[in-house]
């Protein structure tokens, strides 16, 4: 098998309901589809979940990723695929850019796109070629609102839908009320909280006073790159802390794990697994394993992902290893007002069953990126001198 092209689509996103965090409002996402076509016909597609701007943290911004995937990584898989073979397997196709620091969103996007073509060629369903043997697990929802009339409402349309795990943004002054208002409605709820690194070395201890209310967990409260803070504070809160900034790889994994040890705490660790945060659902599974052994809690996180990417991340959650509901559903019931899949992954009763379709299990919609996206990257990949062929084509 060889990389015959990469492509690049843009693609506008709608949310149906704005959604809130301690670094602003989000209420259109531009998200770039990679779309992968092999020598042999096939054709895989990986959405990277991208924000407006590097506010949640450096390189997650759709400018960035646009140019990580067309100035070093598009050019470095043709220069691969010249000097050193096809690329057919998960592992050449890192080895291929592997000399390129960060870039994990930009590169989880080929990665994906990969995963989908080697899926359709097995003719097996992603959990399947992961090592997946959870077939049905609960998952959760993450509620952004603004004011805690806002939350509390999306926290009844969750409730409604079956949803038995909430996460609630919270930031300085949105922290206690919100919580305290939360736990009296669902007392018995699995309830969990993302500051998104609002907090800092003066304001964190308001964060003890959440220990009243039986939270899962209190997510990144600290700077998005500082580990050894995180894992101090994990000494003098009961409620453990859970890392989604800070990690990108095995490498931090080990070190959080080591971090937590040294305090006596590492029953206060657990790491959220976005894989686009990670670079890929290779280093995502690696990271579940090492969690595992090390008896490290794990869950599978979100960002605001189309059912595309939110159907990659269910396939995942069929890992053993992952311990906790992942941020896999709106609490609205559908995150955009028009979608890449026809007919995207549901939940039933909080719950959620995988099947046996080939690869994520839903049919991408191409049709959509023909109908309302913008192809903005071209590039060959299997002949010639890299470099050479960036083509944008509008
Ligand atoms: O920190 O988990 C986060 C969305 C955008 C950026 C960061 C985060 C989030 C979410 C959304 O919490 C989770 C989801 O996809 O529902
Ligand atoms: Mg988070």
């Amino acid at each position: 098998m060889t990389i015959r092209s990469v492509a690049v689509h843009l693609l506008d996103l709608e949310l149906r309901v704005p959604f809130t965090t301690s670094f602003g409002t989000t209420t259109t996402l531009t998200r770039p589809f990679v779309d992968v076509q092999t020598a042999d016909g096939l054709r895989g597609v990986g959405e990277v979940p991208t924000l407006g701007d590097p506010a949640y943290k450096p390189e997650v911004d759709t400018p960035s990723v646009l140019t990580s995937l067309k100035k070093f990584l598009l050019p470095s898989v043709a220069r691969y695929q010249t000097a050193t073979g096809p690329i057919d397997d998960i592992a050449s196709l890192r080895a291929s850019y592997a000399w390129v620091k960060g870039a994990v969103f930009a590169k989880s996007g080929i990665e994906a796109a990969l995963w989908d073509v080697l899926a359709q060629r097995a003719g097996c369903p992603l959990w399947q070629l992961w090592g997946g043997t959870r077939r049905t697990f609960p998952v959760g929802v993450s509620i952004g609102g603004r004011t805690i009339e806002e939350v509390l409402a999306l926290a009844e349309h969750a409730v409604g839908l079956g949803y038995g795990r909430l996460k609630v943004k919270i930031w300085p002054g949105f922290d206690v009320p919100v919580v305290a208002a939360l736990r009296e409605r669902y007392p018995d709820l699995l309830l969990q909280v993302d500051a998104n690194s609002a907090y800092d070395l003066t304001s964190w201890p308001v964060l003890r006073e959440l220990d009243a209310f039986n939270l899962l967990l209190i997510e990144q409260p600290l700077f998005d790159d500082d580990l050894v803070m995180h894992s101090q504070i994990a000494r003098d809160l009961r409620t453990p802390i859970c890392l989604d900034e800070s990690i990108h790889s095995v490498r931090d994994a080990r070190a959080a794990i080591q971090l937590w040890s040294d305090q006596n705490a590492l029953d206060r660790l657990v790491i959220n697994i976005k894989p686009p945060r990670v670079s890929g659902f290779d280093e995502a599974i690696a990271i579940a394993a090492r969690c595992q052994e090390a008896g490290v809690r794990t869950w599978i996180g979100g960002m605001l992902d189309s059912a595309w990417g939110k159907a990659f991340n269910l396939n995942l959650n069929g890992l053993g290893a992952i311990a906790l509901p992942g941020d896999h559903f709106s609490p609205t019931g559908a995150y955009f007002v028009e979608d890449v899949v026809a007919s995207p992954p549901k939940s039933t009763g909080g719950g959620y069953t995988l099947g046996d379709g080939v690869s994520t299990g839903v049919p991408f919609d191409w049709s959509a990126l023909e109908r309302r996206g913008r192809q903005v990257i071209v590039h060959r990949c299997d002949a010639g001198i890299a470099g050479a062929s960036v083509v944008p084509s509008r």
